[in-house]
Parts: structure tokens; C-alpha cells; sequence
């Protein structure tokens, strides 16, 4: 099938303008653009003009990076109706969202390629964590990403308005939405919104109803969801892949597993832009490179001193950072090398005063 003609079927899956000036010479006469949608170890499952199909990667160079869910690929047909496509070549991304993985934490997981908005997800039935939603905030800014926050179970509810407040000072200049499944009318106005043909991918714990919003948003039910504990109320992990859906017209939905922990890969421009107010203040700060520790003319101390920024919000902003800092240097090979430079400059320092190094 020439798949040029039946572009515009590609179109509600995301593909737009970007791509296509991209991938105009890197596609054969055979090949065809594609995106990824699910992948279950090595078989990926991708949408083509022609439906959705399985597919492998051609396993010839074996550090080529491994498409994600979202990814745009090049890919061909199988040489009869039952093989699998092969995937070519992965197009580059508008946009990734990443974490360390589980275990060592030194290897990186792209959780979800080419997206426009993360819905940061919190169900109402439990107390909002204001640390956790701004380490969410941080790693979905960094990916390129839109992030919005998505309050669910407000039926559940007991204290919103209290809620709301504390969310006001963290989320400044994100937008805010309040859905229950029980309210068909909070769901219809969170679909209103939905621009066709963008990704959302959606982003929380286990058990604060991301699959159930998925089931509403698409009037169906596509994926598996599962009470809560009662004991504590936390979730039985019960979406164990991530998953691209399409709302028929309308947006992609991205339904990920619940987050145990959201360990940070990298994060550079999105931890300013999740703290825009310690952002603002800084450029107050004496040194250009302030680290607001301890230095001589910090404006973030004194803001703090002040009582005009909260000191737990200024220790989240260091911890992420303190985090960001220790992937980079176990991570990159470069910004490690660097880091033990750097290391090896303290200790010379402390060797030529050896009063401060032995002190007690
Ligand atoms: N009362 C109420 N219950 C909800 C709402 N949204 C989800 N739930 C319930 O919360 C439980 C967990 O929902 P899921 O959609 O499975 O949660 P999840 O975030 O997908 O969880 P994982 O797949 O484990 O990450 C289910 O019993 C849902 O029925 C809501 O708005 N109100
Ligand atoms: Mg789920
Ligand atoms: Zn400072």
C-alpha cells in the first residue's frame, strides 16, 4: 500500500509536518513510517497505515538504541502475511521522557517518546505529597514535555480546598484538572481539551486510576484496572506494560505501570522550569553558579530567611539537583571524569590546609 496516499490515517496517530520533511529521503519505495504502540520484550506492536501490526527490530548493529513506546520507525512488511515487519530505523524524537531504571539506577528507560502533554496523575482518596509532584514535575519538564496535573477520585475527596492550596504554590503556571470516574461531566471537559493528533502520556502511582481515566477518555474498556488496598489504599500495580491508545478522533493516550520510584536520568532545564520561583529569585544571587548551600550573597537563603519561599521547597530543589548531579557523574563518562577532577582539586585543597582536613 502506498502509505504517502493514506497519510492523513497517520496524521490522528501524531505523525505531522516534522517527520515528514525528516524522513522524505530515509524512506525506500518498500518502507513505510510507522509508530510503536506497545512492546512485549522483543516484539514490538506498531500502527500502520494498514492497522496494527507486530514487528522486530533488525538486530544487525546491537547498540542502536531500542524504539520506545511512541517512537516514529521505519519499517517493512514481513515476505509473507503472518512474518512480522521489521523496523529499520528509529526517526529522530520531539520529545522523550526518561528515568533511571530499576536496580543499579545506571541505565536509562525512555518511558515514552514524541509526547506533547504528561498528565501527572494523583488520586484524591490519599494526601497530596507536594516533594513527589515536584520530582514529577521536574522529570516531565526535562523530557520536552507539557505536564499537567491530573487530580482524580474527587468523589473520594474529604479535604480538597486544603489540598488545593498547597498545590497552588507548587504548581504555578501548570494546569490543573479534577476528574472522577464517577462524574461523566469532569471527564467529557478533560476530553474537551484534547488537541487530535497530540500524545499524553500519563504519569503516577499505582492505583490512582490512570487505566480507568484511559477506559473513560476512550469510552471503552481497553485496559485492565483493579481496586486499591483497603488497608493503605495503594494500588496492585496493575497495568504491567505501557501502552499507546488512540481516541477514536480525537488524542493518543499513553497508559503506563504505576511508578514505585521515580529515579532521575537527567535533569537540567526541567528543574528550573519545575521551580521557576527559586529560578526568579537566583538571579538575585552574587554567583552566577550559586548553589544556594551556603555561598556569600544567596538570595534564596535570604528568601527563605524571609519567610517568602518554603525551606522544604528550596530542599526538594537541592535534593533533585544533589540527584541530578550523581547521574550525571556515575552516568556520562565525561561529567564523571569531571567529577573526579574535581574531586581530586578538594583533596589537594584540603592537603594544603591540614589544619581544616583534620579537624574534628
Ligand atoms: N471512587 C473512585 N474510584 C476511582 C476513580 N478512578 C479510579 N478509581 C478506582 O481506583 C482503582 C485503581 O484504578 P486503576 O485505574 O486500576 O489505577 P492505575 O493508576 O491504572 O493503577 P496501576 O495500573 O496499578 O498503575 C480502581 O478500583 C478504580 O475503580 C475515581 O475517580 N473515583
Ligand atoms: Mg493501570
Ligand atoms: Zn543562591
Amino acid at each position: 500500500m502506498n502509505w504517502k496516499a493514506s497519510q492523513e490515517q497517520l496524521e490522528d496517530w501524531g505523525w505531522s509536518q516534522f517527520w515528514d520533511k525528516l524522513s522524505l529521503d530515509q524512506i525506500d519505495t518498500h518502507q513505510e513510517p510507522a509508530r510503536v504502540t506497545s512492546q512485549d520484550r522483543d516484539l514490538w506492536t506498531i500502527q500502520t497505515v494498514s492497522g496494527s501490526k507486530q514487528a522486530r527490530v533488525l538486530s544487525s548493529r546491537r547498540n542502536s538504541p531500542r524504539p520506545a513506546i511512541g517512537d516514529w520507525v521505519i519499517v517493512e512488511p514481513g515476505s509473507t502475511k503472518t512474518d512480522p515487519w521489521t523496523i529499520h530505523k528509529l526517526l529522530p524524537r520531539r520529545s522523550q521522557l526518561t528515568r533511571a531504571a530499576a536496580g543499579t539506577g545506571d541505565t536509562e528507560q525512555v518511558i515514552a517518546a514524541n509526547i506533547d502533554l504528561i498528565w501527572i496523575v494523583h488520586g484524591l482518596d490519599v494526601p497530596l505529597n507536594p516533594r513527589k509532584i515536584e520530582r514529577y514535575l521536574a522529570v516531565a519538564w526535562e523530557s520536552g514535555a507539557t505536564p499537567e496535573i491530573i487530580l482524580t477520585k474527587t468523589d473520594l475527596a474529604e479535604s480538597i480546598e486544603v489540598e488545593s492550596d498547597e498545590l497552588a504554590s507548587i504548581t504555578a503556571g501548570v494546569d490543573v484538572y479534577r476528574v472522577s470516574s464517577h462524574d461523566l461531566d469532569s471527564i467529557h471537559a478533560l476530553k474537551s481539551v484534547l488537541r487530535v493528533g497530540s500524545t499524553i502520556c500519563l504519569l503516577g502511582p499505582s492505583g490512582v486510576g490512570k487505566s480507568t481515566l484511559v477506559n473513560a477518555l476512550l469510552e471503552e474498556q481497553v485496559t485492565i484496572t483493579a481496586e486499591v488496598r483497603s488497608s493503605d489504599r495503594k494500588g496492585r500495580h496493575t497495568t504491567i506494560r505501557r501502552e499507546l491508545y488512540r481516541i477514536p478522533g480525537g488524542a493518543c493516550l499513553i497508559d503506563t505501570p504505576g511508578i514505585r520510584e521515580l529515579r532521575i536520568w537527567s535533569l537540567e532545564e526541567g528543574l528550573n522550569s519545575a521551580f521557576p520561583d527559586i529560578e526568579k529569585i537566583a538571579t538575585e544571587c552574587r554567583f552566577r553558579d550559586c548553589k544556594h548551600e551556603s555561598e556569600p550573597g544567596c538570595a534564596v537563603i535570604s528568601a527563605v530567611d524571609a519567610g517568602t519561599l518554603k525551606n522544604e521547597r528550596l530542599d526538594s530543589f537541592r535534593k533533585l539537583q544533589a540527584e541530578a548531579a550523581y547521574a550525571r557523574r556515575t552516568t556520562d563518562p565525561r561529567a564523571r571524569a569531571a567529577a573526579v577532577s574535581e574531586w581530586k582539586s578538594v583533596k589537594k585543597s584540603m592537603k594544603q590546609h591540614p589544619k581544616r582536613g583534620n579537624r574534628k
